[in-house]
């Protein structure tokens, strides 16, 4: 398969380790990927979908306490401690390479190690990286087709010299006493034992875009980020990029594919997509950013997903798409909370129990039949909104970065931060509620740095400095806003209707990147004026706009205490501009 001797040596090592009883290496070709999905089907990993109506999908369910990335298993294994910060775990690369081996020790016996060669980013980019995973799982290899390029044309790409992520993952047992996701930024490696759930497995994701990535682009000079990636055009065909960082499950899928409101789509506004999850950004000769997304495919949130929703993302779903921990119907049709339809009469939930609309616990609680992680993987060149620009080898150039969260107050629904320094602030201080994209209690509230607190593969106090830095060498950076999305009224239901209607905002802030659209300045940044978002056609309760866009000085005072308590927490790596942005929001509070 390759000449390449580094690679060679590297497999045969984890052969050695692993003891499979044969090698299969990947090419990437048609032909293979049926053999793999009938040998998948024969072995019981997955179960084909109806043909009819869900042709060449696949379902699979994942163990029971394997359904959400892990976080307090992810380490950060650089030579030295300060180097992964205090918003990581971390082990010594000895510790973490010792702990996984004696996992992975024979671990594959009588079973197939596949070889898995993949490219983040076009084959053909300049900017791309390659990765190689080395698992035992066939699913992981079937998630890897759709959401990587792979196969031979990477291996002619990589040659016989060039430099690869080596991603080794092994199910393990699928043991959560014997889960670990490590990552060596020192030796471009992770090592994945023991979990077989999306971002704990397929590495190309975010252990490879994200945690590998982050700290590469520090040292080149560039982003690696948890940002989708649209392009809104206008009446005149023009068409203007933004990125957009929120956490997990908060919104990035369906933003990324909207389709505006009928006065939107009036005015000639279409949004096209070019990414809904990674986002990696250069400056360009002009000054600009420029945004790539690294990924293929789609690996999102089935729960809330429906034709009113999202139609773009049911759309691309429809056929090739691999559903894990849905309903599976007895028709061999699938279906999740929030999704389209009638929930069927009877099938298994995700945990593959029997399962009937209204079923309850011994407490009498409702059981949902879907995991509320479940997810679908689906090709990227399946949805109809994709930009032409796609795979545009340097991006798509950004006029916009924003930043948001999961908040029930305080965020406004928009606001303009005043400056990049500015800006970095409120990426640094953005925080959300926790949601079943990860284990841990959901709904409590946590500083999520521009939504990469689970995914920066150093010290955050040094990332925010090459935030800064990079605002410094582009002459034209993006300008930066801060959205929310979830704010609620005392009852806890949703003040904005959110999804299409989103469009109004994207509006209103990209008007504002042209010196146009109307604003207040406030403490915390400029917002929408009242009338300042064009609100046609749309229902809100007389009183719902004002509490939106209002900043309740009291509240935010408290905020800006304890954004420093989390500043603090960062230790004395944390650039003073920072430091001088808390004082300042404080100044302008009081
Ligand atoms: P990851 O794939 O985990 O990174 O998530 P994501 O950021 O892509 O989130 P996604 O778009 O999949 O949305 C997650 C959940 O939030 C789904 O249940 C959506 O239905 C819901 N959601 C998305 N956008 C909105 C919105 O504008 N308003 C409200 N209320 N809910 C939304
Ligand atoms: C996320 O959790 O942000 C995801 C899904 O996009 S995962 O691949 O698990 O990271
Ligand atoms: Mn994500």
């Amino acid at each position: 398969m390759t000449k390449h001797t580094g690679l060679q040596n590297w497999v045969e090592e984890m052969r050695g380790l692993c003891s499979p009883d044969k090698v299969v290496w990947i090419d990437g070709s048609a032909e293979e990927k049926k053999r793999l999905e009938e040998d998948a089907v024969a072995s019981g990993e997955v179960l084909r979908l109806d043909e009819e109506k869900l042709p060449g999908c696949l379902f699979h369910r994942t163990k029971g306490n394997d359904v959400a990335r892990t976080e307090h298993l992810t380490y950060i294994c650089s030579p030295e401690k300060d180097d992964a910060g205090p918003t990581n775990n971390w082990l010594p690369p000895e510790e973490g390479y010792r702990k996984a081996s004696e996992i992975l020790k024979d671990s594959m016996k009588g079973r197939t190690m596949f070889v898995i060669p993949f490219s983040m980013g076009p084959v053909d980019s300049a900017f791309s990286k390659i990765g190689v995973e080395i698992t035992d799982s066939l699913y992981v290899v079937l998630n890897m087709l759709i959401m990587t390029r792979t196969g031979s044309r990477v291996l002619a790409k990589l040659g016989t010299e060039g430099g690869f992520t080596k991603c080794m993952h092994g199910k393990a047992g699928l043991d959560e006493n014997k889960r670990l996701i490590l990552h060596f930024p020192e030796d471009n490696a992770i090592w994945s034992v023991g979990s077989g759930y999306g971002g704990n497995a397929l590495l190309g994701k975010k252990c490879l875009s994200l945690r590998i990535a982050s700290a590469l682009a520090r040292k080149e000079g560039w982003l690696a980020e948890h940002m989708l990636i649209l392009g809104l055009e206008h009446k005149d065909g023009h068409i203007e990029y933004v990125a957009a960082s929120f956490p997990s499950a908060c919104g990035k899928t369906n933003l990324a594919m909207l389709i505006p409101p009928e006065v939107m789509k009036a005015k000639g506004y279409r949004v096209w997509t070019v990414g809904d999850d990674i986002a990696w950004l250069r400056v360009g000769a002009d000054g600009r950013l420029w945004a790539v997304n690294p990924e293929a495919g789609f690996f999102g949130v089935a729960p809330g997903t429906n034709s009113k929703t999202n139609p773009n993302a049911m759309a691309t779903v429809k056929k090739n798409t691999i559903f894990t921990n849905v309903v599976l119907a007895d028709d061999h049709t699938v279906w999740w909370e929030g999704g389209d339809g009638e929930p069927p009469a009877s099938g298994l939930d995700w945990q593959g129990k029997p399962w009937k609309p209204g079923t309850k616990d011994a407490q009498g609680k409702t059981i949902a039949g879907a995991h509320p992680n479940s997810r679908f993987t689906a090709p990227a060149s399946q949805c109809p909104c994709l930009s032409p620009k796609w795979e545009e080898p340097q991006g798509v150039p950004i006029s916009a970065i924003i930043f948001g969260g999961r908040r029930a107050r305080l965020a406004p629904l928009v606001y303009q931060s005043t400056s990049w320094e500015h800006g970095v602030y409120v990426g640094a201080t953005m925080a959300s509620e926790r949601t079943a994209a990860q284990v841990g209690s959901q709904g409590e509230v946590r500083r999520d740095p521009m939504a990469m607190l689970p995914f920066c593969g150093y010290h955050m106090a040094d990332y925010f400095a090459h935030w800064l830095a990079m605002g410094k060498k582009a002459a034209k950076p993006p300008k930066i806003f801060h959205v929310n999305w979830f704010r609620t009224d005392e009852k806890g239901k949703f003040l904005w209707p959110g999804y299409g209607d989103n469009a109004r905002v994207l509006e209103w802030i990209l008007q504002r990147c042209r010196g146009e659209g109307k604003a207040v300045q406030t403490p915390i940044g400029h917002v929408p004026t009242p009338d300042a978002l064009d609100l046609a056609g749309l229902d809100l309760p007389a009183d719902a706009l004002g509490k939106l866009l209002e900043v309740r000085a009291d509240e935010w005072r408290a905020e800006a205490a304890d954004h420093k308590v989390f500043f603090d927490s960062l230790g004395p790596k944390l650039p003073a501009e920072l430091r001088r942005q808390n004082e300042e929001l404080v100044r302008r509070l009081s």
